[in-house]
Formats: C-alpha cells, sequence, structure tokens
C-alpha cells in the first residue's frame, strides 16, 4: 500500500525535485500539492508548483495557495539562492490545470479528516505556515495524521543566519505550533539535507535519464549550483527538500533519532535556531525525531528511479 502524503511547499529548485520523487514513486501516493510564501512570494510559488505539476505529467492531484505571509513577521524571501521567479535556470511551461479553488489549510484539513485516520503523511517544504494554520482551524488533524516529515531547522549551522535554517526563521511562530502539537514530526534539517549534495557525477546520473522532466532537474541544478557556489561557498548545491519525501519512500534512505526540538522565537541572536536535546536519551513518548545520517546512494537512487519512472509525460 502507497503511502498518501500532502506536500506543502514553496517551489523553489529543491521543491521542484521533491515533487517529481514523489510523483514518480510507487511507495507513496501524492494526494495533493499545497503551496506557502517562502523561497518567493505566494503567486510565484503557485505559479512554479503548477509549471512543475505540467513537467511531472502529474494530472488528478489538487495544487492549492495557502498562506502569503508568515503568522507574525514581516515576509522575507530566498530570491538570493532561488532568482526572481523562485525557479529561475529552466523555461516554465504554462500551468496545464487549474488551480484549487480551495485555501491550503482547507485542502489538508478536508484530505485528512476524510481519509481513515492514521494514514496521511504531511511534507511540509516550506515555511510551516499552512500546517500551524490546519491545525488551529481542525486540532483534530493532530490525532489523524500518521507523520509530519518536514524539510526544516538544523541542530548544528544554520542557513539563513548562524544557527537558523530558512523554512523556521521565516516562520518561527508556525513552527513553534507544529513542532508542539504533539503528533510524530521527522525533522530533516540541514545537518542532514547537507549530505544531498547535486555534485558533478549526481548531475551526470540524472542527465543520463534523456527524458525532458530530467534535463528540467538537470537545468535547475545547474542554477542552484551557480547560485550556491556564489551566495554560500558550495562546490555543489545541497537538495534539501526531496529528502524528506525519500524518508516516507524508504525511512532506511537515512537514520533518525528521537529527541525533543523546539524553536527559539525571542533569541537576541538565535531567533529561529531550532533547539534540540541530545543530552542522553530521548524522554519516553517524545514526538519529535531529527534526521542524522543520509545514504547518499540510496536518496540519488531513489531520485532517479523516479525520473525514470516518470519518462516522457504527454
Ligand atoms: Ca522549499
Amino acid at each position: 500500500m502507497p503511502r498518501p502524503i500532502i506536500l506543502d511547499c514553496d517551489p523553489g529548485h529543491d521543491d521542484a525535485v521533491a515533487l517529481l520523487l514523489a510523483h514518480g514513486s510507487p511507495e507513496v501516493e501524492l494526494l495533493a500539492v499545497t503551496t506557502v510564501a517562502g523561497n518567493q512570494d505566494l503567486a510565484k510559488v503557485t505559479r512554479n508548483a503548477l509549471a512543475v505539476a505540467r513537467v511531472a505529467g502529474l494530472a488528478g492531484v489538487p495544487v492549492a495557495a495557502g498562506a502569503d505571509r508568515p503568522l507574525v513577521r514581516v515576509r522575507d524571501h530566498a530570491a538570493s539562492v532561488h532568482g526572481e521567479s523562485g525557479l529561475d535556470g529552466p523555461v516554465l511551461p504554462e500551468p496545464a490545470q487549474a488551480l484549487d479553488p480551495r485555501h491550503a489549510v482547507d485542502l489538508i484539513v478536508e484530505t485528512v479528516m476524510s481519509r481513515e485516520a492514521g494514514t496521511v503523511t504531511l511534507v511540509p517544504t516550506g515555511p510551516l505556515t499552512n500546517i500551524a494554520l490546519a491545525v488551529l482551524r481542525e486540532p483534530r488533524i493532530v490525532d489523524r495524521v500518521r507523520q509530519v516529515v518536514l524539510m526544516g531547522g538544523a541542530y548544528r549551522t544554520g542557513n539563513w543566519s548562524p544557527v537558523a535554517e530558512f523554512n523556521i526563521r521565516e516562520d518561527p511562530e508556525a513552527a513553534r505550533v507544529v513542532l508542539r502539537a504533539g503528533w510524530d514530526v521527522v525533522v530533516v534539517g540541514l545537518d542532514l539535507t547537507h549530505q544531498a549534495l547535486a555534485t558533478p557525477d549526481v548531475v551526470r546520473r540524472i542527465a543520463g535519464v534523456g527524458t525532458a522532466p530530467a534535463r528540467f532537474v538537470e537545468e535547475l541544478l545547474a542554477f542552484f549550483t551557480a547560485s550556491y557556489r556564489e551566495t554560500m561557498g558550495f562546490d555543489a548545491p545541497p537538495v534539501h527538500d526531496p529528502c524528506a519525501v525519500a524518508y516516507v519512500i524508504d525511512p532506511a534512505v537515512m537514520t533518525v533519532r528521537r529527541a525533543p526540538v523546539d524553536v527559539e522565537l525571542a533569541g537576541e541572536l538565535t531567533t529561529g535556531m531550532t533547539v534540540v536535546d541530545l543530552r542522553g536519551p530521548a524522554p519516553d513518548g517524545c514526538p519529535t525525531a531529527i534526521a542524522l545520517e543520509l545514504d547518499r546512494e540510496r536518496f540519488w537512487d531513489l531520485v532517479v528511479d523516479a525520473l525514470e519512472r516518470i519518462g516522457e509525460p504527454a
């Protein structure tokens, strides 16, 4: 039985790869794609999600737009990394499907509440605004969701500040709601995703698939490589978001450790930092876990296999 997921994203180069990975993997069933302001404003990331859906040949999966700003803070974006469009590099096709008229928060709540309890996994790969709003809108989703596997945070070094990662730093109050809700949360942070580097051999493997979606990913990675080199001094870019999807597809792709995770809201230097308590074993019933070590080979195999399965969509 494939695991049903909702991908809540802000495409975003790595979000685009996450969507392709989810669509091309029989182990997961993509129930809905929802968007949130993050890497770029809501209109841009939503347009990007629809464009990627077309590249992937995604049909019959609703795409809905959500929150256009964080709960409390002034919106920032990551144009320095993702460009003015939020998905600079490839030429983006016109969307083939209409946006779902529902608000993303309503779509998330309706989807979780209409499915069997304990089945739906939420995979947020942007700021956590929509997910926090969904918890506030319908608290019963906390007991119905099987698991939340989110890309965000870091327990060593940040990227949007010395200690904070972008998704969490962008809406730390939303992250607080999600991390304290009491559901099972796996935090796939920079400590893990910085092991998912799109090195030249990885790009060659993807190019070798030889299809239009694979070329699209190749073009995304070319832009991402240049921007990460310029802004962060990386030789090869970390492809963060598909790591969270990969964990749902195949939990053996990474090691995780139960540990309390919370987020700093009022630090003079540390706002948006995910504070992870690694002192000894986690307390009984600790609902949060962090990702530690990635099996790189296995991870990129999943991505390449998904692209091969997608093939050349009509
Ligand atoms: Ca993202």
